[in-house]
């Protein structure tokens, strides 16, 4: 048992378990967000070893304490596959696929959820912090606090909060609001995002809501205020600029456009195949262009990366059938014997050659139909050291409150987009240089760190003033 200053609870652990039963890191972006204050800090990480029936006792890796959660076959597929990705995912992502509200999955959650708890409360150091990840666990807050009033509780929601008019469709939807509001500051990826909640905790539970926090009534008839604000995520920007400046990275891109045929554009897409991204809305648009005559294969090609994710959810296996159909329908109708105008690629990359794809693309293609932030656009903005290339970038994503001079787009207007694309087609490199320069200030001030360490103050912070 650990006794640890600083629990992050995720769904994941930040490892993988490789075929020889040991355990190699599974680098995301929430580790690198989190080690350095991991390893400040006296840090345990309780989570889901990532395959089902996997018991295994908390050990120590690469200077973390790991606390493993085991979830049988049953569980994987009623509290992950079931109600964290169909039901919490589409209905949180304005239902562009349908939810299902199916009891068996509630149930599993709630229990799972508890599981999850119980595992971070035993964790926890006295008077220690506890910091909740994401939709999987929103009702972790709240039973860590009911076995633990000592603690202080973050929680952080890397998707959208939607309005209340949707959100009010959930059954459950007091038991999660109440789930959340178990935390001392309740983190969201835009203001809207944070106001949505608000705004259902109002309504729901008629809790007093202002700018300083909602007054909350805890079991005892005291009250306390819980914080609910947005800390827009970032990423480990310093660690890219270093991969576009290595030699091998650099080498890498100018050999992937040569093997495109060197055409004049790249586009560029990099999305889990998911249908909050818009990945068909992008190839409609490019394809329109191709038929027009607007747009050449001989001049441009788009590279879709679309690495497999949760293939075991039916919507999941639909929308890949889907996006297949669309490939093959415009391929088939421009390619040539030499070039093509999607190369599609449902594989999972390492990052170097993400890296690479990055300094080939000149214009990156972020069309999502609704996303949390989109860490994507942040990376290809950081990884242009050259100050060269254009950001086509969804007004739908949250990335687009903070990167203000990339080329918006409403992904549901075609047209529109199809104009935008071609704007950035046409865009002079003065003209890329000024906006790209703006964009890299951003996320090189605004990255992962800044943001942990803007969570974690407010989170003590919020400490100090329910203490007093
Ligand atoms: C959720 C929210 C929010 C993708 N394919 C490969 C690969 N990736 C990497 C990307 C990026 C990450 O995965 C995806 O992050 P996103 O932010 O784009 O999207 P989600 O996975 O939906 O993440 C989102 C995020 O949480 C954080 O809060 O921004 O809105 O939905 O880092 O580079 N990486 C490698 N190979 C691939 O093939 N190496």
């Amino acid at each position: 048992m650990s006794h640890a200053d600083l629990v992050v609870v995720a769904n994941r652990l930040p490892v993988d378990r490789d075929d020889e039963g040991g355990w190699r890191p599974s680098p995301g972006g929430l580790v690198a967000a989190l080690e350095p204050v991991m390893r400040h800090a006296d840090g345990a990480w309780v989570g889901w070893p990532g395959q089902p029936d996997l018991h295994v006792d908390e050990f120590d890796f690469s200077g973390m304490h790991l606390v493993p959660v085991g979830l049988s076959e049953h569980e994987v597929a009623d509290y992950y596959e079931g109600f964290s990705n169909g039901t919490i995912w589409p209905l949180y992502h304005d239902v562009i696929a349908a939810p299902r509200y199916r009891r068996d999955w509630w149930n599993a959650y709630v229990e799972v959820n508890q599981r999850f708890a119980d595992a971070a409360a035993r964790a926890a150091a006295p008077n220690a912090t506890v910091w909740v990840q994401d939709y999987q666990l929103q009702l972790v807050p709240q039973l860590v606090r009911a076995q633990r009033p000592d603690v202080t509780i973050g929680y952080f929601h890397h998707i959208p909060f939607p309005a209340y008019g949707l959100f009010s469709q959930l059954p459950w939807r007091r038991q999660v609001l109440e789930g959340l509001l178990g935390a001392d500051v309740i983190g969201f990826q835009r203001t809207a995002d944070a106001s949505n909640f608000a705004r259902a905790v109002h309504r729901q539970l008629r809790y007093e809501t202002r700018a300083s926090g909602i007054r909350v009534r805890n079991e005892d008839g005291t009250q306390r205020l819980a914080l609910a604000k947005a800390f827009p995520i970032s990423i480990d920007a310093a660690a890219y600029v270093e991969l576009a400046q290595r030699d091998d990275i650099r080498r890498r891109a100018a050999e992937i456009r040569a093997e495109l045929g060197n055409p004049e554009k790249i586009f560029l897409g990099v999305d889990r195949l998911d249908y909050t991204k818009g990945i068909r809305h992008r190839m409609e648009a490019i394809g329109e262009l191709f038929d027009e005559g607007r747009l050449s294969v001989e001049r441009a090609t788009l590279v879709q990366v679309a690495s497999p994710s949760r293939e075991r959810v039916d919507a999941y296996a639909q929308l890949r059938d889907e996006i297949e159909q669309v490939v093959g329908r415009i391929n088939g109708t421009h390619d040539t014997m030499e070039h093509t105008a999607i190369r599609y690629l449902h594989q999972a990359f390492p990052r170097e050659e993400m890296v690479a794809l990055y300094l080939a693309a000149d214009v990156m293609l972020v069309t999502a139909l609704r996303d949390g932030m989109n860490l994507v656009a942040k990376e290809y903005v950081a990884s242009r050291t050259d100050n060269q290339g254009v950001l086509v970038l969804s007004e739908f994503a949250g990335a687009a409150d903070e990167l203000s001079t990339a080329i918006r787009v409403n992904p549901h207007d075609i047209e529109g987009m199809k104009d935008a694309i071609m704007d950035a087609v046409e865009m002079p490199p003065t003209e890329q240089r000024k906006r790209m320069r703006k964009l890299r200030h951003r996320v090189q001030e605004h990255d992962v760190v800044a943001w942990s360490r803007g969570f974690l103050t407010a989170l003590a912070r919020s400490r100090k003033a329910n203490a007093s």
